[in-house]
């Protein structure tokens, strides 16, 4: 139903526009390969706790149909990927204690843990109970169910009874470690369980299991914590990561499936890379994955990450991105630095549902409401519908360019934006055995970057033409194309 989001009317001609001396042209680099796309997806947790059992919101995020939301009917972002967020909290007694929490914690942000007590590590005893969380497993079943195929397990803090202090937002400080030492073997059991059981009892398989959420910072304190969190020092996580890794062995069915450990979700490029730096040659042989937070937006260097992941062997997640902008204006220009500089395989939005610009849809998690969808929704829209699993990314040859190569498909996608003032863009295509496409039509979708204007606006006004295709941008738009029948 991609005809709903046709303008109707096509500002027909490209080539009604003069072009002039500040347009600009990408070469894109047929055979560059900065890595096979994995995919987009989102966090669960909090969303998910307050809207799991929404059917509507599974088909918005987790296929490409319209759905309508709010009364608007919205081009669903197909994302592929889900990450289900083991809680930390539970109103159960242990050892003569209960949990300890901020009033600042609000109720979505209390995750049900499955771990109500210490007595046992059987899954089948009183010690666990499975029927918390009911919401966000719901979510993460809907998603499995319409094609999510890379499934995360992550944790923001182990399980209350295992801190120091009972509190899972944290130690006293932030600066301190709060998980005990003497537990660091029960957080690996406590996540190795939850694949397990969950694989075993629905079907439901983790790709991976990151048992840290922003390890380093100092930030996740007991008194002042809104939300779950915990601080581990490097020497901490290497000691977590081997034992989550021997848990994971020792399940037989979590090998069969291939679960491996991703971390640290580390809140910025320059921590992740400290860490991966610090945890010593056992643990980094342990890690799969590098996750890493996209928090230190346009600072850091992704660069320098980039090149020490690859040197290690390790694939790179860009595994958390968020902000306040509801334009998507700094989305969008931290998507450009991450495809150009960190070269990712797959890209997650934080929290798809939420206040204060950072949501897609902006809705409010306590009294579950939507109450708009973000400028930023549709700006996502643009990238996540397109550069599909299985592509090849390539280099755009610009800084405003992210290019895709589906070989099966001989499909060409391009990703541009325009910052500058209204201009033609020219993509060129030399370096693709072109003659094939010559007359062909490009298909194009525009979407401006602001607070209104052009949403996911459909054309097919545009023709390869000398071996290269050029389209008229506003300032601030962001264009996706498609060319079918591109030979490398
Ligand atoms: C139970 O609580 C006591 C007193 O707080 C403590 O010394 C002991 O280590 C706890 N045992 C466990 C298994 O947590
Ligand atoms: C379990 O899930 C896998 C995909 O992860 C699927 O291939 C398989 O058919 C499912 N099995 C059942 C019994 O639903
Ligand atoms: C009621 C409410 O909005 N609760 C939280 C939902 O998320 C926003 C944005 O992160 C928080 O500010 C609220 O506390």
């Amino acid at each position: 139903m991609r005809s709903t989001f046709r303008l109707g009317l096509v500002l027909a001609a490209v080539a009604l526009f003069p072009l002039s001396a500040a347009d600009l042209t990408a070469t894109i680099e047929a055979k560059s390969n900065f890595g096979i796309w994995e995919g987009w997806g989102t966090s669960l947790a909090w969303w998910a706790t307050a809207f799991g059992t929404r059917d509507d919101l599974a088909d918005l995020f987790f296929t490409t149909k319209t759905v309508t939301i709010a009364g608007q009917a919205l081009p669903g972002l197909g994302f592929n990927i889900a990450r289900y967020n083991a809680g930390a909290c539970s109103s159960s007694t242990y050892n003569g204690s209960r949990m300890v929490i901020s009033p600042k914690t609000v109720p979505s942000r209390k995750v049900q843990g499955f771990w109500i007590d210490g007595a046992s590590s059987d899954p089948t005893s009183k010690s666990w109970d499975w029927s918390v969380d009911a919401a966000q497993r719901a979510m993460l079943e809907k998603a499995r169910d319409r094609g999510a195929d890379v499934l995360e397990l992550f944790s923001n803090s182990p399980m209350w009874w295992m801190l120091n202090n009972h509190n899972p937002g944290g130690s006293p400080t932030g600066a301190t470690d709060n998980l005990q030492s003497r537990y660091h073997a029960q957080h690996a059991v406590y996540l190795a369980t939850v694949a397990s059981q969950l694989l075993a009892t629905r079907n439901l398989t983790f790709q991976a299991i990151d048992p840290f959420n922003e390890p380093s910072a100092d930030w996740w304190k007991a008194d002042t914590g809104k939300q779950e969190g915990c601080h581990f020092s490097v020497a901490s996580q290497a000691s977590v990561i081997g034992h989550l890794f021997r848990e994971i062995q020792s399940r037989p069915a979590l090998v069969r499936a291939g679960t491996f450990i991703s971390a640290s979700d580390e809140t910025s490029y320059d921590s992740a890379l400290a860490t991966l730096n610090g945890l010593g040659a056992t643990a980094v042989s342990q890690v799969t994955r590098v996750n890493v937070h996209g928090y230190q937006y346009d600072g850091g260097r992704r660069d320098g990450l980039a090149a020490a992941v690859g040197k290690a062997g390790k694939r790179l997640w860009q595994s958390e991105y968020g902000e306040g902008d509801a334009t998507g204006q700094r989305m969008a220009s931290n998507m450009l630095l991450d495809f150009r500089w960190m070269r990712p395989t797959a890209w997650v939005y934080w929290q798809v549902m939420d206040g204060g610009g950072w949501g897609l849809l902006d809705s409010d998690n306590e009294s579950k409401t939507i109450k708009a969808v973000n400028q930023k929704f549709w700006v996502l829209a643009q990238w996540a519908r397109h550069i599909r699993p299985g592509m090849r990314v390539l280099d755009g040859g610009g800084d405003y360019v992210v290019a895709a190569y589906d070989e099966k498909r001989k499909k060409l996608v391009v990703v541009a934006v325009n910052w500058g003032n209204a201009q033609v863009v020219n993509v060129d295509l030399k370096k693709f055995g072109t003659p094939g496409v010559e007359g062909a039509v490009v298909k194009r979708w525009v979407t401006q970057i602001g607070t209104g204007g052009s949403r996911y606006a459909e054309f097919g006004d545009v023709k390869v033409s000398g071996g290269k295709f050029s389209a008229r941008f506003e300032k601030n738009a962001v264009q996706t194309f498609e060319v079918e029948g591109v030979v490398v």
